[in-house]
């Protein structure tokens, strides 16, 4: 029985890849240093895995921006306005990922191409670059990355697994350019299959002995056009290049529905999600042929929890039970890429606590433990040292906290309903005084350089948290003057004090740890820290109330409190694995309950909450899951949010993804803010038209430097306008302004509010 490791995360344990990239796009250093650290990491971490005796290494895994958009321009899926420049190709990567700005010269005019969408992969916190097809959009191969890859490790003296994105994952996951919206990028299928086979071939001759092509896809809901362009695929591939040893991956989920797709595909192996869905063995089993390899994804590659490797060696075992060991492969669920790179690196780690965790480096071993064992050799100290870990966990004073679990137990109807109607509390909400098209933002103002140091500095114990407390202060009082000349009727305090939206809160809740290394790739050059949840969670002590208050104290108008909602921290955080989540989100909840009160019995009248991750927590197939989620999730914010007053204004806001506007009706906040300002079809202003609360859709994307001109605010306000009605609408940016410069919004934010106060005297 093989090990092996179906990706490792390509960062680096010190960051190492997001310094390079971003010191070459600031121009501090050359391409060639680039791709040195690129070669160096890849090195490092192939060398990782065979020194700890990993079987099947994967290679190609690696990306200086993301491996979706790597295979679009390995098949040339490169939209004519990413051409036109002649970039070289790691420049045309980054300009796809990123956009492409450049100020004018005095012979050429200023360039302003916007990047390609990102999207959420899968469940995760990752985001991919969707490859975007139009109806003149061929397929030649670009490159070689793959092989080289394969290669460079080869000149290593390490044997590797190739990575693919499978054929049709990477279709379904694409999507067609607006100027071929009637395409369906699946009907590329018989286009693209050549250049798969030509990449398939170079990678046989270049000595590859088996190659795992993902096709996540196929734990999603899929037509029947979808699921029988598998046997299209794998059928052409497999007469082109017949001696190309295919393993079939997939993860996050059940392959069970679309089994039928996967019989009689003529791979040489599977490989699926068994820590996920360890109730697909069986039918797993059933669908291979006597010949397939089984690849038992055994060690969780989505969170930090040590595995109960006896447990995984019971399940391996019983794998090997009914398909013999030689068709068995024991492996990482999916790519190690969700996880961060190494537990060492954690000096702050409480030593209990830390005795629970795995991060990728430790779930090599832990894959070639639980190998071990089941090829007879003697690990018996290693599983009863882990056996250990595992129970003093499971019994430790610092996952179980009684009174948490009592609160949760008795959670009843009145912690989940405002106590009247919308109507009923926009009556009292009238005390706001605020005027027809309240204008406000989402809560961040720009982290300049200088709130980073100060940061570091408290960090390091170079200045007093009274020093710090000062410097945040004056912070806040620099935005509220800001708020105040650009004329805006609902403040915020800025958020100067925080790192993260999720970090920060889990910094101060208890029933969290936090690590200092503990980074994963969120999309491109930015990572997140998520704290990860090990107990049961409460707040020991307010989290926000002391800078909200001091907000309020500077000005007389309204100031909203800015809170991260259940959902939200949940899906951020490495969750329990010994809980449901819909606990954790209840407990969460309780929680920001009491910090509502809290903002509300320091004079807070309006507060915010935001859940821009409810979505993302949607499993992926419909079902009883599902059902349960849309249920639970938008109860949790309820829970968060419903023990205040009438005249309390609950605001909440949402974006990265596409909302079902039915569970944002759910959460029955009493206003909305969307992001809107890149969905320009008309039928997504119509999504949100029926809800019955007050809205604020996105008017300017904050991830841009552009400022729209006044004009163009009004004729967006007025194309909303057509569709809602007046008195519901708030006037907002798309989402928050931390990573703008202050003269940029200030400009951003000027247009906005004037083309708001025309409509006002309009309607006057
Ligand atoms: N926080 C968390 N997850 C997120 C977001 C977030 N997921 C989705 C969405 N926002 C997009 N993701 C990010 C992730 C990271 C950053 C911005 C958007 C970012 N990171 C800093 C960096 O890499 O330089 C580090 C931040 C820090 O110091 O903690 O800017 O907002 N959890
Ligand atoms: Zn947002």
């Amino acid at each position: 029985v093989l090990s092996s490791v179906l990706g490792f995360p390509r960062i680096g344990a010190k960051r190492e890849l997001k310094k390079a990239t971003e010191s070459y796009w600031a121009g501090k250093s050359s391409v060639e240093d680039l791709l040195k650290v690129g070669k160096e990491l890849r090195a490092h971490n192939w060398k990782l895995q065979k020194d700890a005796g990993v079987d099947l290494i994967a290679s190609n895994d690696f990306s200086y921006y993301d491996q979706i958009l790597d295979a679009s321009l390995l098949f040339n899926v490169i939209p004519e306005r990413y051409q036109k420049y002649s970039l070289p190709q790691i420049d045309t990567l980054f300009a796809m990922g990123r956009g492409l700005q450049r100020p004018a010269t005095d012979s050429t005019p200023a360039v302003d191409v916007p990047a390609l969408e990102m999207v959420k992969w899968f469940d995760s916190n990752y985001h991919y670059v969707r490859p975007t097809f139009s109806h003149s959009t061929t397929f030649k191969l670009n490159g070689q990355k793959p092989v080289d890859e394969y290669l460079e490790a080869k000149e290593l003296g390490i044997e590797t697994r190739p990575v693919l994105i499978g054929p049709v994952s990477y279709l379904v996951l694409g999507k067609a350019d607006k100027d071929s919206l009637d395409l369906e990028p699946i009907s590329l299928l018989e286009k693209l299959l050549p250049v798969y086979a030509e990449v398939l071939q170079k990678l046989l001759d270049a000595g590859a002995k088996s190659i795992q092509i993902d096709e996540p896809v196929l734990v999603l809901d899929l037509d029947e056009k979808v699921k029988a362009a598998f046997k299209t695929a794998y059928s052409v591939l497999a007469e082109k290049v017949p001696a190309a040893k295919l393993i079939l991956a997939t993860y996050f989920g059940d392959v069970r529905p679309n089994l039928d797709a996967v019989k009689g595909l003529p791979v040489a192996g599977v490989h699926f999600d068994f820590v996920r869905v360890p109730e697909q063995l069986d039918a797993a089993v059933e669908a291979l042929s006597a010949e397939q390899i089984l690849s038992v994804g055994i060690i969780d590659g989505r969170n930090i929890w040590k595995a109960d490797l006896n447990k995984a060696v019971k399940f391996v075992e019983s794998a090997i039970a009914k398909v013999g060991k030689e068709r068995v492969i024991v492996a990482t669920s999916s790519s190690l890429l969700h996880t961060p790179v190494d537990l060492e690196n954690e000096t702050k780690l409480d030593a209990e606590i830390k005795d629970w965790f795995a991060f990728a480096t430790q779930k090599l071993s832990e894959v070639v433990i639980v190998t071990k064992a089941v090829n007879g050799e003697d690990v018996k100290a290693e599983l009863e040292a882990n056996a250990k870990s595992i129970s003093a966990r499971a019994s430790s004073s610092i996952t179980n906290d009684a009174a948490v679990q009592k609160r949760v137990a008795e959670l009843g109807e009145k912690d989940t309903k405002r106590a009247s109607a919308f109507a009923a509390r926009l009556e009292a909400q009238k005390s706001l005084n605020l005027p027809l098209f309240p204008t406000t933002t989402i809560g961040s103002f720009p982290q300049t350089k200088e709130i980073r140091v100060q940061r570091q500095k408290l960090n390091k114990g170079e200045i007093t948290a009274e020093q710090y407390e000062k410097f945040i202060e004056k912070e806040i009082q620099d935005a509220i003057k800001f708020q105040e000349e650009v004329g805006l009727d609902v403040y915020v305090h800025g958020e100067p004090e925080r790192n993260d939206m999720v970090q920060y809160f889990g910094e101060q809740l208890k029933g969290f740890a936090f690590t200092q290394n503990g980074w994963v790739q969120s999309y491109g050059s930015r990572y997140v820290r998520p704290p990860i949840i090990v107990g049961d969670v409460s707040r020991p002590s307010p989290m926000t109330v002391k800078e909200s208050k001091y907000a309020q104290s500077v000005s007389p108008k309204p100031m909203k409190g800015m809170l991260t909602g259940p959902v939200t921290i949940l899906r951020w955080s490495f969750p329990r694995n010994d809980v449901s989540q819909k606990v954790q989100a209840q407990q969460l909840a309780f929680a920001l309950r009491d910090e509502v009160n809290d903002l509300e019995a320091a004079g807070v009248t309006v507060i915010q909450v935001d859940e821009p991750a409810i979505r993302e927590g949607l499993p992926l197939r419909e079902g009883e899951e599902r059902s349960a989620y849309v249920q639970w999730a938008p109860e949790s914010f309820r829970i968060a949010t419903s023990g205040v007053k009438d005249s309390t204004q609950i605001h909440s806001h949402f974006c990265y993804s596409d909302l079902d506007p039915a569970h944002i009706k759910a959460l029955d906040a009493d206003v909305v803010s969307i992001e809107f300002s890149k969905k320009d079809d008309s039928n997504y202003i119509q999504n949100f038209s029926d809800y019955p609360n007050h809205i604020g859709l996105g008017l300017f994307d904050i991830h841009s430097p552009r400022v729209p001109p006044q004009s163009e605010f009004e004729k967006r306000i007025a194309d909303i306008l057509a569709v809602y009605p007046k008195e519901n609408l708030w006037i907002n940016p798309d989402c928050g302004l931390k990573t703008r410069q202050w003269d940029e919004c200030r400009k951003q934010l000027t247009n906005m509010v004037n083309a708001a106060k025309v409509f006002r005297e309009k309607y006057a």
